[in-house]
């Protein structure tokens, strides 16, 4: 029976196009799908259960993370954190309200899932949209809240961390924009965790994820309904408005096509590379690889750097292929690589684009409101900005920030140094978008990666950087070294001092703890990072990582900038060796935390 309902059981054509319209048009979600689905409307009971509060539910830099161990073994550990969110959706507005769910496939996602939709449906919210299998992309998550105008969305993912029985878990909560909920709803759903006595779940609901279409519930008398949705197609529809898809295929499959190796390195973006580069680009089936999504990510970090993506560097050195890509767990990460290995490091990534922006159609339509980047980011992109008369703004670590201006119309382009780059087409870094942005610069200037970054060395001087990270640190160490930093740091008499290793000397310009004030609302973030500046110009900075799960990541970041011609070509660990060498003596590492060496440089 299509277009109509009997008592108990419902069909439903779901479709985005006005030739097909749903039976049951009250909560359409407007994606693109061609699925019939019949089900039998069950009914279901919601009960409360006692619990205890957790006390280290804080989301981090982006969601709480932590071992998949201490979600699965702690009683209700996992319940009380989804509870935690969903209390922050005002009651007045659930039975109405559609909450967007996915996940990067990793180990415990789909358990997880199906106690978010038990939770959902026992607090009252009306309608769950969720990837089929659970999958969706990190980006792709916020496509689609802002596509159906969702309340938020709950996005299971550590992102690059790694996966499996012994890997990291993470649950996020994203906001009706899109984005990252910022420290005001996080701090709330930290608050509700810590006094947790009680959340609401219907024990006996279960969903398929398999099955694309609804599945529909009575709860208590009220309905829930369940969507399973095509994990890719929204996504794929918006980037085609984006992007230049003729000039993209001509250039990946036409006469004169480039070779490329994109590396899903077993995370979320395995499927989205399938359907939109190969499938519809045009370009080879083996030019993607690692693309089924996997529980424990092939046993390898789903995280596109030079250390953890090392099969796409040694691909790439052979010469075969023209560009490289890897993305991470999510899909929100991405690393881009030049024929022979050429690095870009994403801190040059984001100024690139922008200074090519005008090759992406969409900046054409809307004009570029201004530019963004984190603070341990290097200078790359405020060298764009000064040259082409464009605002921008320097925020703290975390996508979250910027969100508001994006909402508030001040922010086009954004990117971060730990492989983030984006743009407001959505309101998370887009790890596909940026390997489409820089496809489309190459199409547009038909020069290699390396040519297109050293001309941009000449044109706008280098920023040379580096990121020495320091994994799984003992947390009291890690806290003494920044103690100690502090106290030198903040002493008065630190001002004006020179530093020196070998023949360079530097002399402190500034020195303070990175605060931020948001232009939009007006919140202050303190605390985001100890930075020193010199008088030339460069940084030294360090901070705790926020997305570790274990122990502390102590993140030293490194930015000098060079004008000269001459000398723009040079190794970034030689040139910055010295600015290195007296960031380890000042912070005491060694001493501090008997680390030798760190875990991954990037
Ligand atoms: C998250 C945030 C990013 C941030 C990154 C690293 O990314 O969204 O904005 O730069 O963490 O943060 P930290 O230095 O605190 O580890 P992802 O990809 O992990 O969600």
């Amino acid at each position: 029976m299509i277009g109509g309902s009997c008592p108990g059981v419902y069909v439903w054509l779901l479709c985005c196009c006005s030739c097909v319209q749903p039976s049951d048009t009250a909560d359409h979600t407007g994606l693109s799908l061609y699925s019939v689905s019949v089900g039998v409307k069950k009914m279901v009971n919601a009960t409360t259960v006692k619990t205890k509060p957790y006390t280290d539910q804080k989301p981090g830099t982006s969601g709480l993370r932590k071992r998949v161990t201490v979600f699965q073994q702690n009683q209700h550990y996992a319940e009380n954190f989804i509870q935690s969110i969903i209390a922050v959706i005002e009651p007045d507005k659930r039975a109405a309200a559609t909450v967007v769910v996915g996940g990067d496939g990793r180990f415990f996602m789909k358990d997880a899932i199906q106690l978010i939709v038990q939770i959902a449906a026992g607090n009252g919210i009306g309608h769950l949209v969720i990837g089929q299998n659970g999958i969706m992309s990190t980006p792709a998550v916020s496509c689609v809240i802002r596509k159906i105008k969702a309340v938020g969305g709950i996005i299971l993912t550590a992102s690059h961390n790694p996966g499996g029985p012994n890997g990291d878990f993470g649950i996020k909560y994203n906001i009706a924009s899109g984005g990252p909920a910022p420290e005001g709803i996080t701090n709330k759903i930290y608050d509700v965790s810590k006094s947790l006595q009680e959340y609401h779940i219907c024990p006996d609901l279960k969903v398929d994820l398999s099955k694309i279409g609804k599945q529909s519930f009575e709860v208590n008398s009220k309905p829930f309904t369940v969507e399973i949705v095509d994990s890719v197609e929204a996504y794929a529809e918006m980037l085609r408005e984006i992007f230049d898809f003729a000039a993209l295929k001509e250039l990946l499959s036409g006469a004169h096509h480039i070779n490329v190796r994109l590396d899903a390195m077993h995370g979320v973006v395995g499927p989205y590379v399938k359907k939109i580069v190969c499938e519809e680009l045009g370009s080879p089936a083996d030019s993607a690889v690692n693309c089924v999504p996997k529980e424990d990510f092939g046993g390898h970090h789903p995280d596109p750097n030079l250390t953890y993506a090392a099969d796409l560097v040694k691909a790439m050195k052979g010469g075969e292929y023209d560009f490289g890509a890897a993305f991470d767990g999510d899909g929100d990460r991405n690393m881009v690589l030049g024929k022979h290995g050429f690095f870009v490091n994403p801190s040059d990534s984001v100024a690139v684009i922008a200074a090519n922006i005008k090759s992406i159609p969409y900046f054409q339509k809307t004009g570029v409101k201004g530019l963004a980047r984190s603070m341990p980011t290097s200078g790359a992109l405020d060298n764009v900005a000064k040259a082409l008369n464009m605002q921008l703004y320097e925020t703290p670590t975390g996508w979250k920030f910027f969100g508001n201006l994006m909402d508030a119309g001040k922010l086009s382009l954004c990117g971060e140094e730990s492989f983030g780059t984006g743009s407001d087409h959505i309101r998370e870094k887009d790890g596909l978008w940026a390997v489409l942005a820089w496809l489309s610069i190459l199409a547009h200037r038909k020069q290699s990666v390396e040519d297109i970054m050293k001309d941009h060395w000449q044109k706008f001087g280098r920023n040379f950087f580096t990121r020495y990270d320091y994994e799984e640190v003992e947390s009291d160490a890690a806290n003494k070294m920044i103690k100690h930093l502090e106290t030198i740091m903040f002493d008065p008499a630190f001002k004006g001092k020179k530093l020196s290793s070998g023949e360079k000397t530097y002399e402190v310009a500034i020195s303070d703890n990175f605060a931020y004030t948001d232009p939009v609302d007006a919140s202050v973030s303190k605390n985001q990072g100890l930075r020193i500046i010199f008088t030339d110009g460069s940084r030294i900075i360090f901070r705790l990582s926020g997305t570790g799960s274990a122990g502390a990541t102590i993140r030293l970041y490194i930015d000098s900038y060079e004008k000269d011609p001459k000398k723009i070509y040079q190794d970034p660990q030689v040139m910055l060796a010295p600015l290195v060498d007296i960031a380890l003596k000042v912070s005491q590492l060694k001493e501090n935390t008997g680390r030798t060496a760190p875990t991954v440089i990037t």
